[in-house]
Parts: structure tokens; C-alpha cells; sequence
């Protein structure tokens, strides 16, 4: 059951597909106050857990801390950050009494779960114009269920998308690309995609490629596909502003980009130096961005990444005349000899002057000076700050409808809200090559999935700082149960590549077992697309009365039939795992065997070598795996084999990867597992 209640006059931000009445009176849970802004406040049992927030700091249960939905281009994903790339504005409290909240507001909202107060959460925005959603159900899971039918079908990607991908920012030259993928196919290490990072463009402009570079570029595209090699190029933000340049001057003449109060378009720097963002909350703009990026599917191109989407701003013009002052100030101080002298009053000290520096990028005080034009009307940024991912990505699902309607293409965005998940995955952004960033990759997964988000991961090895070989194998080996399994880094850091390594064959195997698991990835994926399921769970919601299960939070169920429990602390030979019932552990070893063992319900100590991919089996079940393969291409998915409990059944999905068949009762199969292998 799911109420809508309204408060003032909602931007609509379309995030919610099926259509609710909105109920007058007030919320069965918690109270609404109007006072100042919106304020719900409900006060919490001892053993309430508050899940949800999609991709947001800190646990799986979000209680003890606050949470600021603030799309945000922060580099720096350390304990204490409150905002990250994208809002996720779901939460569902699971306890003595057990609802789902969605506050589809699109600016600046609070979460404080249990921070300024330990029992109460409260969520906070400053205007009273929202529509609040507050759904019930018989559990954790129905709520979100319903909650996921009711914001629409998630994304879905092509195929070849659930193959191994590889990223650098910082790939410039055709080289540069050519030798990523024969290194990767001469070791056989298998993969299906290298990532173009924004050096692959002119000037780092949208919708064009460095033709000194790239000459003829479909052909380049077309020879990378013949080694089963898909190109992914990054599209960024904001256009250039450049005379000749013509998604510049289309941009212009159409009035589709965000404008200044007095209508001239708002100019803030990015990579490409000044630019103009898209307006991509305006209908008509939104459908001619979209459509640009039939230049690149034209050339072969199958799959983008949206970035700097928040959209991030690295300074604007007015920002650089405010600093102008201080450095002016700053620069006489150190001619002068009187600077030692304090009857002069107040120097302008480096520190303040390193700060305003800082603080040119992503001010608060520019997304207040520029606004989207949507139905004749003038809509200030801030207020809407956190639909500009979404809609940027939404830009190129709608392109692709048009560009190709039946043809699946591969999408992921930086910045989100609910409602994106319908045309795209995400990536979780600059994360570091830190071990707590696994468990955090971690802990993001089953939230992601109740907001929506099917085709997700993070930067596998991770993206700023320098990696160790353990640190991306075992981040890797966490990789191999993510939909979306890329490894990148940051220019600058250390060379990441899965045979930067010496002895290649440890990461030969664990990409290899992702191959091998693709019939059931993928089978999980689409179920969870198809009947808005989770691909990723919490222990708690199979196993709602155990009070063990409701405190793990590095393990995770996948799909129907499986759990897994990543090691992610280094020099470990293995970790304690809890196991809600008796389970088939099983390891891939590097020989092509299989470890099994059952293990009952309890706590166990398990040994996971560096080079090996743990995975439990739920009692009763079984799933399919294939032989590994190079690409996807490549993979026998009509000859897999059972693995699991005797007697168990598996209902699996396939289909041509490419189109979008997927009503087609002949893409199901039920496989049966007679004996245990
Ligand atoms: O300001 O395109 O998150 O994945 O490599 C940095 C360069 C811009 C941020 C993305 C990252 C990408 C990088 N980008």
C-alpha cells in the first residue's frame, strides 16, 4: 500500500512512473511539521534498522549519522561526508514498525538518522514542496518491491555490459588503446570493453573525437570489435563554448543552455576551460542533447559514461573577480615591508587565500546564480540541483529510443536521483585504492538496488591513489558479483592494468570466474529488472527473524540463490563468515576445479587465497555456471552446468544480449540438478 501526500508546489520531477492518488490527512508514521521548511520526524524503537539512501555513506544500516542529499563532485570519500554523487531520497525503517519513505524533493534534503538525537530521524528541506511517499507492505522486501514497480523498470544493458571492462584516465593516443587490449587479449585475461576517458576528444569537447589521434574513427571502433573489444567513450557536462564548434552554436541559436537570471547563458569552466551546460531539464534541449550522441553511435559506438554531472563546476567567472580581490591583497602584502608591521590592520593570509581558491569549485553561490527553463519558467538551480545527472543520462536513453529504439545500449552516470535508474547504471565515482573502500563498495550494493540502481560498481582496483596487487585482486574478486565490473584509475597513480602485475594468472582467474558465473549474473540481473527485485539483498530480508542476520554488514545475498563475503582487509588468508543456514561453500580454484564444502548454519572461519573467488549456495539450491571464456561473445551459455544441492532447479534467463525481447517466454529455461557436481 502506498500513500502520496502533498506539500506545496512540487517541481515535477517525474521520478515516480505509476500514478497515485494523493491522500489528504496525514501519514500513518512519524509527524510532518511546516514550521520552518518541511520537517517528518518518527522516533525509533531500539531495534529499528533504517536501510536505503542509495548511494550514501557509511553502512547498510544508516542509523548514527546524518546523510545530505547534495549531488556532489567530491573526491574524497572519507567517514565524515555526508553528500556524495547522487540522491537517493528512499529509506525504510525495519523494526517494531516497518515503512518505506520517499521524499521526492530535488534540492538540498537532510537525513539525520539518529545523529543529533539517537532515537529520532528526521528529514529536512528547506521549502515545503514535496510529494512524500510512504509505503507499507508485509516486509523489508514487498515494501521494496512495491516501491521499485512504482518508480519504473530499471535499466538494462546489453550483454557484452556483464564482461570485464578497462579504464585509465589518461589513455590519449590510438596506442595507447591498442596496446590496453593486446595485452589483455595476448595474456588472455578476458574483456570486453575499454573505457575512453576524456582525452580521446578534441579540446575535450563534446561529440567529437582528436581526428589527429583517431583519424578515421569508425574504423578504429569497428577494429577493436573485431578482437570483441567494445569502445566506451565518457561524455562531460558542460559545452564548450567555442565559435565554429557546432554543439555550441546549436546550443545558442536553440536557447538550450541553463541561463543567468537575465536570460544570457550561465559560463562556468570545466576540463574544456569555459563552458554552458545542456539545459537538460527542458524537454526540447533534453531531446537535442540526446541526440547528439548518434555522432558517435554512428561510428560504431555502442556505450557512454556520464560524467561531471552534479554538474561539477571547477570555477565560474564571477567566482574568479571575487578571488581577484583577495589575491590582489595577498600579492601587495608581500611587496610591502610593512607587512610585519599589525598597525596596518588585517593581511590577507595564504591560508585564506588557498581557501577561497578552494571553494571557486562547486560554490553554492553558482548554483544559485543560474536557472533551467521548463515550460516557459524560470527554475533556479539549487532548487532542482540534484535532477541534473538524471537528466543528462535521461537525455541519452531518450537519444537512444530514437537513434535505435529496439537496440540496448550500455549507460552508467556519475550523478543520480531516483528515476535515472530507468535509463542508466551508475559508477560510485572517485573512489581511493583503500581496503575500506571495498567494505564501502560493499555496503552501497543492496541500497543502490532498493532505489533502483541494477547496473552498478565501483572503480575496481580503485581510482585515486596507488593500488597493490592484493588490494585489486581481492577488490576483484568483489568485482566479479557486480553487474558492472571496471577497473580505473586516476592519472597519476600507479599503473592498474590486470597485467601490470608479473605473474598474470591470478587475475586470469578471477576474471575468468566472472565469466563463468555470467549465466547466473546475468539470469539474477534480469529477474531483478523484470520483477523489481533485489540482485543484492541484506542478510536481514531472507532471514527476517535472525538476530544475527540483521547485523552483517560485509556479506551480502545475490540473487535468489546465493550469498557472498568479499575478504576485504589486507595480508588475510581468509575471514569469519556468518551463515543464516546451512550452506554449499564453494571456491573456483586456478586449476579449473571446484572446492565445495557444506558448511552448516553458524559462524565459520574460511580460507580465501588471494587468487580465489568465494561464493556460498543457499541450502536447496544450485546455479549455472559455463566455462570461462574471453568475451562474452564467446561464452557457451546453452552448455552450463548445475552447481548447488541435488534435486535443486534454477530458473535461467537468456537472450541475445542486443534487443530488447524481454517478454519472450522462450528466453526462460528451468534447469534441473540431479545429482550434486
Ligand atoms: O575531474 O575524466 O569520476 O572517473 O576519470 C575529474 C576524468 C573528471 C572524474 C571521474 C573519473 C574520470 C575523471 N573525471
Amino acid at each position: 500500500m502506498i500513500q502520496k501526500y502533498q506539500f506545496g508546489t512540487p517541481f515535477a520531477t517525474e521520478a515516480v512512473v505509476e500514478e497515485i492518488q494523493i491522500s489528504q490527512g496525514k501519514p500513518d508514521y512519524g509527524t510532518v511539521s511546516l514550521e520552518e521548511g518541511f520537517l517528518f520526524s518518527y522516533s525509533m524503537q531500539e531495534e529499528d534498522i533504517v536501510y536505503g539512501l542509495g548511494e550514501a555513506n557509511r553502512g547498510i544500516n544508516k542509523r548514527g549519522y546524518c546523510y545530505i542529499s547534495d549531488c556532489a563532485d567530491d573526491p574524497n570519500h572519507t567517514e565524515d561526508k555526508l553528500s556524495l554523487y547522487g540522491a537517493h531520497n528512499f529509506i525504510l525503517v525495519s523494526g517494531r514498525e516497518t515503512f518505506g519513505l520517499f521524499v521526492d524533493y530535488p534540492g538540498k534534503l537532510t537525513f539525520d538518522i539518529g545523529y543529533d538525537c539517537p532515537d529520532l530521524l528526521t528529514v529536512s528541506c528547506a521549502r515545503a514542496d514535496l510529494d512524500l511517499y510512504v509505503l507499507e507492505g508485509e516486509s523489508p522486501a514487498d515494501i521494496v518491491k512495491q516501491f521499485r514497480k512504482m518508480i519504473g523498470r530499471s535499466y538494462i544493458p546489453p550483454k557484452f555490459a556483464l564482461g570485464f571492462g578497462q579504464s585509465r584516465w589518461g589513455y590519449k593516443t590510438k596506442e595507447d588503446f591498442v596496446r590496453v587490449a593486446e595485452n589483455y587479449r595476448k595474456n588472455h585475461l578476458p574483456i570486453d570493453m575499454i573505457y575512453m576517458d576524456i582525452d580521446y576528444m578534441e579540446e575535450y569537447k563534446d561529440f567529437t573525437v582528436n581526428q589527429e589521434e583517431f583519424g578515421d574513427f569508425s574504423a578504429f571502433v569497428e577494429a577493436m570489435k573485431e578482437k570483441n573489444i567494445r569502445l566506451v567513450p565518457i561524455i562531460d557536462a558542460g559545452v564548450k563554448i567555442e565559435e565554429g564548434y557546432p554543439v555550441y552554436e546549436e546550443g545558442i541559436a536553440q536557447g538550450y543552455f541553463c541561463v543567468r537570471e537575465d536570460k544570457t547563458p550561465f559560463t562556468a569552466a570545466v576540463w574544456p576551460g569555459y563552458t554552458h551546460f545542456p539545459d537538460v531539464l527542458n524537454p526540447k534541449a533534453r531531446a537535442w542533447f540526446g541526440e547528439k550522441y548518434r555522432f558517435l553511435t554512428d561510428m560504431g559506438i555502442e556505450g557512454f559514461w556520464n560524467d561531471m554531472n552534479e554538474p561539477a563546476i571547477f570555477y565560474t567567472p564571477e567566482g574568479i573577480e571575487e578571488a581577484k580581490g583577495l589575491m590582489k591583497a595577498f600579492l601587495a602584502d608581500q611587496e610591502t615591508d610593512a607587512r610585519w608591521d599589525t598597525t596596518l590592520g588585517e593581511k590577507v593570509t595564504f591560508l585564506q587565500l588557498r581557501g577561497q581558491l578552494e571553494e571557486l569549485s562547486n560554490r553554492k553561490k553558482d548554483y544559485e546564480q543560474f536557472y533551467h527553463q521548463v515550460d516557459g519558467k524560470l527554475i533556479r538551480h539549487d532548487q532542482v540541483h540534484n535532477l541534473f545527472g538524471y537528466n543528462m543520462t535521461r537525455a541519452a536513453g531518450e537519444g537512444f529510443a530514437v537513434i535505435d529504439p529496439e537496440k540496448r545500449f550500455l549507460m552508467f552516470s556519475r550523478s543520480s536521483y531516483i528515476g535515472m535508474h530507468r535509463y542508466g547504471g551508475i559508477w560510485m565515482g572517485d573512489n581511493k585504492s583503500w581496503w575500506s573502500h571495498i567494505l564501502l563498495n560493499i555496503k552501497m550494493l543492496p541500497s543502490l538496488n532498493m532505489c533502483g540502481f541494477l547496473y552498478i560498481g565501483a572503480d575496481l582496483g580503485g581510482f585515486g591513489a596507488n593500488t597493490s596487487r592484493d588490494l585489486l585482486l581481492r577488490w576483484l574478486a568483489l568485482g566479479v558479483f557486480t553487474p558492472l565490473m571496471r577497473n580505473h584509475a586516476a592519472i597519476g597513480t600507479r599503473e592498474q592494468e590486470c597485467y601490470q602485475f608479473g605473474n598474470m594468472d591470478d587475475f586470469r582467474h578471477i576474471l575468468g570466474v566472472r565469466y563463468r558465473l555470467i549465466p547466473y549474473l546475468y539470469s539474477e540481473l534480469m529477474k531483478a529488472a523484470l520483477e523489481d527485485e533485489l540482485y543484492f539483498r541484506p542478510l536481514a530480508f531472507d532471514y527476517p527473524e535472525d538476530k544475527m542476520a540483521a547485523q552483517v554488514e560485509d556479506q551480502l545475498l545475490l540473487g535468489r540463490e546465493c550469498m557472498i563475503a568479499p575478504v576485504y582487509t589486507q595480508n588475510a588468508a581468509g575471514r569469519y563468515v556468518y551463515l543464516p543456514e546451512r550452506m554449499k561453500f564453494i571456491k573456483f580454484l586456478p586449476d579449473g576445479t571446484l572446492f565445495e564444502e557444506v558448511l552448516e548454519k553458524g559462524h565459520h572461519y574460511v580460507e580465501i587465497a588471494l587468487n580465489e573467488v568465494p561464493l556460498f549456495i543457499r541450502g536447496g539450491k544450485c546455479i549455472p555456471v559455463a566455462d570461462a571464456a574471453e568475451c562474452v561473445e564467446a561464452l557457451d551459455m546453452g552448455t552450463v552446468k548445475l552447481l548447488g544441492f541435488a534435486g535443486a532447479s534454477y530458473r535461467m534467463y537468456d537472450d541475445d544480449g542486443v534487443h530488447k525481447d524481454y517478454e519472450n517466454p522462450g528466453n526462460w529455461k528451468i534447469l534441473e540438478i540431479s545429482k550434486s557436481c
